[in-house]
Parts: C-alpha cells; structure tokens; sequence
C-alpha cells in the first residue's frame, strides 16, 4: 500500500475497473495495430474518448509472438511504399515513446538456392532500387564475409547462389512495442480493457452502432477490428466475407550464445530464418503449418524439421539446445497482401490479413488506420489494400516476398 501511495501511477498503463456505455470508437484487439492506431488517434487527432478492448492480455496475440523482423523489400510498388513509410516510422518511436526498443539494424539477407530464385532477388532488387530502397543481389563471397559461420554448400543439398540483400533488415523487441504504444495512448486518455472479449457487433441500417463484450455492451458509432487471426470471427458478426484463412505459424528459441551471427538470414528453400537477439539467443522460424487451423498450440514435427535445416547452414549448432516454442494464428490471403480501410458498413474499420508480415508495418498501420477512422477516408497509402480487390481481381501479389515458406 506503501509503495502504491509513492507511485500512484503505473508503469504501462491504468486498469480500469468499469466500462462507460458508449465512446467516440471502439478498437477491438490490444495487438500492436489496435494500439498503434488508439496512439496516433489520441497524439494526433486528439480522439481520447476511446475504449480498446481486448479478450486477453496487451501484446498477447501475434504481437508478443512474432519472430520480430522488420524490412521493406517487398515486390510491389504498393507494397514497399507502405512498409518504406514504416520503417520511416520505426526510426525515432523509441524517443516518441521513451521506451528501450532494443530495435537494432542488422542487415538482411534472404538467400537463394536455385536459378530461378536468383532471378526473383534480382527482381526484388530491382524494384526495391526504383523506389530507393537500399537492396542488392549479391555474391557467396559477400554471403560468406558477413556471415563466416554460415555452409554455402549446405552440405552439398542446395548450395547457395546469391541473396537479396537488404541493409536496414532490423530486429527489435516486439512486446516493447505494444506496452510503447498502449502507454502512449494511455497517458493521453484512452481506456485500455483487457479480459474484455467482444461477442458482437450491432449494425442497424448499414452502420455500426455498438458492441456486445463480456462485460457489458457500448454504443459507438466506429469500430476498429484489428484481430489478426480472429478476422472472420469477427466478420461473422457483422455479416462480411473476406477470403482470409488461418493457418499456424510457429517459431522457436535457443539458449543464450555468444553473438555470432549479426545479419539477419532468410532461406524460402530450405525454409529456415534466423537471427540473434541482443540476449544471445537464436529467434528461428521456418514455413506455415500446411493446413488450417484455429488454435496455438505447437509441435515436435516444427522442431525437429526446422532444427535439421537450421543445421543445413549452420552445422556447428548440433549442440545447442531450444528453450521455448509457440505459435501464432496468421491471418492469410490469397495475394499475401494485407486488407485495410473501411468497408462496406458505415463506421466498421478492418486492418488485416497481416499473416506472417504485420509486425514490422505497426507504425504504418496505426498511422493510417487512424487517419482512416478520424476522417472517415481511407488513407492514400492503403487504397489498393482494400477488401474489394478480391471482387474486382486487383490483387496485389506479395507472395514472392513473403520471407515464410507457404
Ligand atoms: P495481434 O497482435 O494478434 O492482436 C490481435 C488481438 O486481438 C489479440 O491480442 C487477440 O487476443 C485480440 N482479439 C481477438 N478477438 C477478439 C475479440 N473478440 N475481442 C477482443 N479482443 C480480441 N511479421 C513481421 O513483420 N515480421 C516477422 O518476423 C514476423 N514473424 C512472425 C512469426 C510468427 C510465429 C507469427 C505468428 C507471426 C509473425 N509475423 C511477423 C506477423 C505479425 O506477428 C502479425 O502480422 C502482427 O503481429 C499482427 O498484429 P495485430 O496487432 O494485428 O494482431
Ligand atoms: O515478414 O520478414 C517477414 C517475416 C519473417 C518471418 C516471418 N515474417
């Protein structure tokens, strides 16, 4: 009680203890996008009067699970674009925060093992120049110098031929982010709720007018649903279809080593990447489950498969142990592309399909999204995302870009 009363403040942000009947807007998911977009609403449009509701813990979906890595050397001009403006972003949220996010520029190094994927880096390359993204094709004896550990040979299976490199590839610490912007926009007045699960969303003549939680229901005119591998459950509620599916995505951890390996590594082929955090511990990655699935638990097949490549290309890691394991729900499309802006209900907002790629885009989607919401106009950057490019085939292909093996 004593220390309570010497710090009446908390560290991250208030528990509130009552929800009010109704708000300017309503966020659904305390995922790094939902409170992105709550921080930039209340910072730069001065909307405070907002509840972000959250059926679990902050950061505990995608956000707290991601493998953390953050690039914009993607295929599309729409695509490199909007994430280029995200690691803009990136640069000073630290100080914008005042909050350590161990985010760290590394270089990243997406490798190819055959022809045809030197002509695809060649191709990124290409791209990625024209809109003045530094990344390059480059050489094994470039490989080699950045990354002497690494078997070019990959014990003679699929020696590698080049890679894409990419020199602002960074890594950063993921659940700093989500307690960066969920204190941001708790200090400037915005309700954070946790352990609050929406149940459903009213819509009377074409507009949204509230929502059902477990602890209560909330008029607002404006909803955010940023829910990641929850998506179509959330659709379902307002009768939306979308063409998003829901796969796994499982990663895993090594014990704390020595720092070896500074670039970032990627290997669509042999369906590994890897980088190592500032603890010394590998972050490692591999494909997405090959089937659909609801649901986070994780398997043996996952360590055992990713940990015989990881030995492809590194084969002096036999000894060293995993820690930890999980996975994540990642909300797929076809294109692999994401799906933002408004839609076909007055005052219902969707930023998703973010898969395996929306960490590294926080920033730009919490910015966006609350330009969206705040005018009520779908932000400039995001007008090829939307929903109903999939009724107008204008997809957005992303998928050659998308680092996970699919
Ligand atoms: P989330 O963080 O999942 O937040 C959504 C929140 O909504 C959750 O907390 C959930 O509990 C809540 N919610 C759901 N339903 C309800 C409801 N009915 N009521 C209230 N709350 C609800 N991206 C990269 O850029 N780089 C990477 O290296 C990378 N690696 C990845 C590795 C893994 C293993 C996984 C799973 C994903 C990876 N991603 C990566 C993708 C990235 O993690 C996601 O795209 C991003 O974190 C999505 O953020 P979000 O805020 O939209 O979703
Ligand atoms: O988007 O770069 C990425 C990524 C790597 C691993 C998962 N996603």
């Amino acid at each position: 009680f004593a220390l309570a009363k010497q710090h009446p403040e908390p560290a991250m942000f208030r528990h509130r203890d009552r929800l009010k009947p109704n708000y300017d807007a309503v966020i659904i998911g305390a995922g790094g996008h939902g409170l992105a977009a709550a921080y930039y609403l209340a910072r730069d449009y001065g909307m405070t009067d907002i509840a972000v509701l959250e059926k679990g813990y902050l950061g505990g979906g995608n956000t707290g699970r991601n493998t953390t890595i953050i690039r914009s050397n993607y295929l599309t001009p729409e695509g490199v674009k909007f994430y280029d403006e995200s690691l803009r972003l990136w640069q000073d949220l630290a100080q914008d925060f005042d909050l350590n996010l161990f985010y760290s520029t590394r270089g990243h190094f997406t490798l190819a093992h055959t022809d045809s994927a030197v002509r695809t880096m060649r191709w990124r390359a290409e791209v990625n120049k024209h809109f003045g993204i530094e990344s390059e094709l480059v050489e094994p004896d470039e490989i080699k110098k950045a990354c002497p550990h690494m078997d070019l040979t990959c014990g003679g299976k699929a020696p590698v031929m080049g890679a894409l490199y990419h020199a602002p590839g960074s890594i950063a610490r993921h659940d700093a982010v989500a307690w960066g912007y969920g204190r941001g926009a708790d200090r400037r007045g915005v309700e954070i709720h946790q352990q609050t699960e929406v149940l459903g969303i009213q819509v009377e003549s074409g507009k949204v007018t509230g929502v059902q939680t477990t602890r209560g229901n909330i008029s607002t005119p404006r909803v955010l649903c940023a829910v990641a591998g929850f998506t179509p459950r959330l659709l379902q509620m307002v009768g939306l279809r979308s063409p998003i599916y829901v796969h796994p995505l499982q990663a895993m951890v090594s014990e704390p080593m020595k720092p070896w390996l500074d670039p970032i590594v990627v290997s669509g082929s042999l369906h590994v990447y890897v980088s190592q955090t500032a603890r010394g511990e590998l972050v490692m990655g591999a494909s997405l489950d090959p089937y659909e699935l609801h649901s986070t638990r994780s398997t043996l097949d996952f360590v055992e498969g990713l940990a015989a490549h990881m030995l492809e290309l590194f084969p002096f890691l036999s000894h060293v142990k995993v820690v930890r394991q999980w996975a994540g729900m990642a909300d797929m499309t076809p294109d692999f592309a994401p799906i933002m802006g408004k839609t076909a209900i007055a005052g219902f907002y969707l930023d998703a399909g973010w898969g395996t790629w929306g960490f590294k885009a926080t920033p730009v989607c919490g910015k966006t999204m609350a330009y969206t919401v705040a005018s009520d106009r779908t932000h400039e950057l995001m007008t090829k995302f939307s929903l109903e490019r999939f009724k107008n085939y204008a997809l957005v292909g992303e998928k050659g870009a998308a680092s996970v093996g699919h």
